[in-house]
């Protein structure tokens, strides 16, 4: 397939560039490395320093002898997106390319007004520029689990049957965020039903849960071609800042009563999803809505594992309940149905005490590069 990925530069866009390239794929790399300029005004840089994409591109050509074309440029600006849609007629375009950051969003204004302008834009150019230029292209798009929240009853994936009043209908499961960047994934998923509806687009969205891991088929050849991996408070997620804290020999930050559940999967099984998701395209107005996690854990449960995964190495672990920094329930029901990724043959890599400590080993390498002031709240949800 011809396929362009958006957000190339991330955490989960340079993985999934690789594997996509690996497998065969031609494939377009975009990124304006806004991520990267978000760190370093934020203090928040990650743990191993990452080659820029060019320079990453020519390390995964060495080892693999592949290509892939890079493109460098800001996808609010319409005409540099609609240009390369148009030149190179992609069949699938997977769209990361949204300020990924529930912190940063709350930060203040500035951060709030950049993450609504930046990811809502960047979506409708993706959709005009495919209605434009390739109109059979399928649009595989990544929301979040987070656009649920945590309601009462069991997360649907996508849709939902109600019953009202004696008649029936389906419609987009009700969501309700709890940050602006989540918020943000659901204004996408609306505009983005919109347009399926009224232009007969296709796409695939994918409401992943957090996401950990460093090791994929690629990245295990060059530490060069490793993810950038956060462990900060900004971009870091919670399993991958537990594993560093773990490392740094400061106790692990669970924010309140840590009965916080969410679902989270590791980074391979993304790159499966995302395959999956490519290779099972959604028909021409039609929206698939795909829960994309492995399993469920509750944030006191996540520092059990990381204990018992360092304990085996002779680590030991301290747990440390933080005021929490964010609005959020921290008891609640929490159950989300994910069997649709399953059914297309999605073969869970669980969070075990080897996937832990095989992490552990490579942020041991790196461990006088870990910086504490990086790894304590900065930013409140309380205004
Ligand atoms: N948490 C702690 N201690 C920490 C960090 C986080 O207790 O040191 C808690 C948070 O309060 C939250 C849970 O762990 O309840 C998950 O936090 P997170 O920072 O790993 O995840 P989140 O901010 O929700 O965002 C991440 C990604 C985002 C993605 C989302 C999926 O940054 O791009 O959309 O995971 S989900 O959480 O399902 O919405």
């Amino acid at each position: 397939m011809k396929i362009i990925v958006l957000g190339a530069d991330g955490y989960l866009g340079w993985p999934t560039t690789m594997d996509l390239a690996g497998k065969g794929h031609e494939v377009v790399a975009i990124d304006n490395y806004s991520r990267r300029n978000i760190a370093m005004q934020t203090s928040s840089e990650a743990l191993i320093s990452c080659p820029n994409l060019e320079q990453r591109v020519k390390v995964f050509k060495e080892k693999t002898g592949k290509d892939i074309q890079v493109e460098i440029g800001d996808l609010c600006n319409f005409k540099f997106l609609a240009e390369i849609v148009e030149n190179f007629k992609p069949d699938a375009i997977v769209h990361y390319a949204e300020q990924p950051s529930a912190p940063y969003s709350m930060k203040g204004y500035d951060e709030a007004h950049f993450t609504l302008k930046n990811n809502l834009e960047v979506t409708h150019n993706v959709i005009w520029a495919i209605l434009k230029h390739a109109p059979d292209c399928h649009l595989v798009k990544l929301g979040t689990m987070g656009e649920y929240g945590t309601p009462n009853i069991d997360m649907e994936e996508g849709w939902i049957d109600i019953e009202h009043k004696g008649r029936t209908g389906k419609f987009l499961f009700p969501r309700q965020a709890g940050s602006l960047y989540h918020t943000t994934k659901v204004l996408d998923t609306d505009l983005l039903w919109f347009y399926v509806r009224t232009y007969g687009l296709r796409v695939t969205d994918l409401m992943q849960g957090p996401v950990y891991g460093l090791s994929t088929t690629e990245s295990d050849l060059d530490d060069r071609l490793l993810p950038n991996f956060h462990y900060d408070d900004i971009f870091g997620t919670v399993v991958n800042r537990f594993l560093v804290q773990a490392i740094a020999g400061i106790p692990l930050t669970v924010y309140g009563k840590g009965g916080q559940i969410r679902g989270y999967l590791n980074l391979r099984d993304t790159l499966q999803c995302i395959d999956l998701a490519c290779n099972n395209p959604a028909e021409k107005g039609e929206l698939k809505i795909y829960n994309q996690l492995t399993e469920t854990f509750s944030v006191n449960e996540l520092a059990d594992k990381v204990h018992s995964a360092s304990k085996l190495l002779g680590i030991d672990v301290k747990v440390n309940s933080i005021p929490n920094p964010r609005k959020e329930p921290e008891d609640h029901y929490y159950n989300p149905i994910y069997t649709g990724l399953i059914d297309l043959g999605l073969k869970p890599n669980y969070m075990t005490d080897e996937v832990l400590g095989k992490m552990l080993e490579t942020i041991l390498k790196y461990k006088g590069d870990i910086k504490d002031y990086m790894i304590f709240p900065r930013v409140s949800w309380k205004k």
